[in-house]
């Protein structure tokens, strides 16, 4: 299987609970993830409007929008074999109602918009969402 790259977002709802530092040693930890680029940022509503574009005709989108500039969050890129895959079962569901035991969002999420983290969801997503965020990286791996 190919080392891959995704984008995993810590959201504001985890970053304002102190649950960061956790989160990133479970996913460095168990997961064994690797860090290749991290910051903190307090979104824009033009970047987080941008970021969710493909839900803007959902009704949840604007309160969406306003719990992601809610507060800062954490974007990062990690690495590992079939990273996009691994990461989304690593986090599970959306809905922490239905999230496996043991993943990110059964342990840090509250409910479905304030679920603690995102992560990219195809190849395509993470080609897009990676340089949203750090725009002088790819999605590919060097
Ligand atoms: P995911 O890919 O797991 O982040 O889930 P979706 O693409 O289905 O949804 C994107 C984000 O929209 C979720 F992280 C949370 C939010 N959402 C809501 O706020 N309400 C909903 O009913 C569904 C999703």
């Amino acid at each position: 299987m190919a080392v891959e790259r995704t984008l995993l977002i810590i959201k504001p709802d985890a970053t304002a609970a102190g649950n960061a530092g956790n989160i990133l040693a479970m996913l460095e930890g168990q997961g064994g993830f690797t860090v290749k680029a991290l910051r903190m940022e307090h979104l824009t509503e033009k970047s987080a409007q941008k970021f969710y574009e493909v839900h803007r005709e959902r009704p949840f989108y604007g309160e969406l929008v306003e719990f992601m500039t809610s507060g800062p969050c954490i974007p990062m890129v990690l690495e590992k074999e079939d990273a996009i895959a691994s990461l989304r079962t690593f986090i599970g569901a959306t809905n922490p109602a239905e999230a496996a035991e043991g993943t990110v969002r059964k342990l840090y999420a509250s409910n479905i918009q304030n679920n603690a983290v995102h992560a990219s969801d195809s190849p395509e997503s993470a080609a897009k969402e990676i340089p949203h965020f750090f725009p002088s990286m790819t999605a590919e791996v060097v």
